[in-house]
């Protein structure tokens, strides 16, 4: 039978790439996310469950994680749900920005591995990835409370992995660079997606969403014994952890 991954943050973006690329190599997929009616277009094209799920909430997350189980074994929990909120100085930064960037980036994927952790454990092949990001190893002025989040994001799979030796489940960190998303586009060009492609547009561009979920399944389909602990990806032309 097939392998089933969840992938989180699921409507846009490399979520939704990673639903794609993993449908595409048969496996059966949960996309979780909070716009139900980019989930629901999702299913229709892919044949992914979509379940609408806020990963800041307990009882969401707790449901996610019945609905999962209820469709069988698991295989595979992408915690890719997150982003940046704001970006400000450490000095001025807002203490609400960065509460809610801890909230989905650091508790959302602690929550949803939690959750999950059981049914990974229990299939017998189970596979943890967290996308974190080039700003989780190393920093930048104005990068705030989105660096210290995927920081502590970076130590929970560290940890995590460590604590899992000897158990059938792997830990995978997945740092992007500039991927041209909405987030991409929003945080760097307020927004306006044409600007940001023309910005980067070209062989010095910003990664796809696509080469990320490459990079995600391709560490998912190692061989399991095989770990890819970490894995940084930028774009040729981007030489800072910006
Ligand atoms: O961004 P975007 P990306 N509960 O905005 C979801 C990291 N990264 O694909 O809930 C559940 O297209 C949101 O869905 P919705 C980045 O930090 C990116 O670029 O419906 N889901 C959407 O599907 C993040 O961890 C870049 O609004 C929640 C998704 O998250 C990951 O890559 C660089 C949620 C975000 O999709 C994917 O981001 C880098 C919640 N509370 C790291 N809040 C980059 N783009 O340049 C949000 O280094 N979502």
């Amino acid at each position: 039978s097939a392998l089933r991954a969840v992938v989180t943050g699921a409507s846009s973006g490399i979520g939704a790439a990673t639903v794609r690329r993993l449908r595409a190599e048969g496996w059966d997929v949960v996309a979780a996310a909070r716009r139900g009616d980019r989930l629901a277009a999702l299913a229709a094209e892919t044949g992914a469950v979509p379940v609408t799920c806020d990963v800041t909430s307990d009882d969401d997350v707790a449901r996610l994680a019945e609905v999962v189980a209820a469709q069988g074994a698991v295989h595979a929990l992408v915690n890719n749900a997150g982003g940046a909120l704001g970006l400000d100085p450490v000095a001025t930064g807002s203490l609400a920005d960065w509460r809610a960037m801890y909230e989905v980036n650091v508790l959302g994927a602690l929550r949803t591995t939690q959750a999950l952790l059981p049914g990974l454990r229990a299939s017998g092949r189970g596979d943890v990835v967290l996308l974190t990001s080039t700003a989780g190893h190393g920093t930048y002025p104005g990068g705030g409370g989105y660096v210290a989040a995927k920081h502590a994001e970076r130590t929970i799979a560290e940890t995590l992995r460590l604590e899992l030796v000897g158990e059938p489940v792997r830990v995978i960190e997945i740092a992007p660079g500039m991927v041209a998303t909405e987030e991409f586009s929003l945080v760097r060009f307020g927004g306006d997606a044409a600007r940001a492609a023309a910005t980067y547009a070209g062989v010095d561009g910003p990664l796809t969403a696509d080469d990320v979920a490459d990079a995600i399944a391709w560490c998912l389909t190692r061989p399991h014994h095989v770990n890819i602990d970490s894995m940084v990806i930028r774009p040729r032309a981007q030489a800072s952890n910006t």
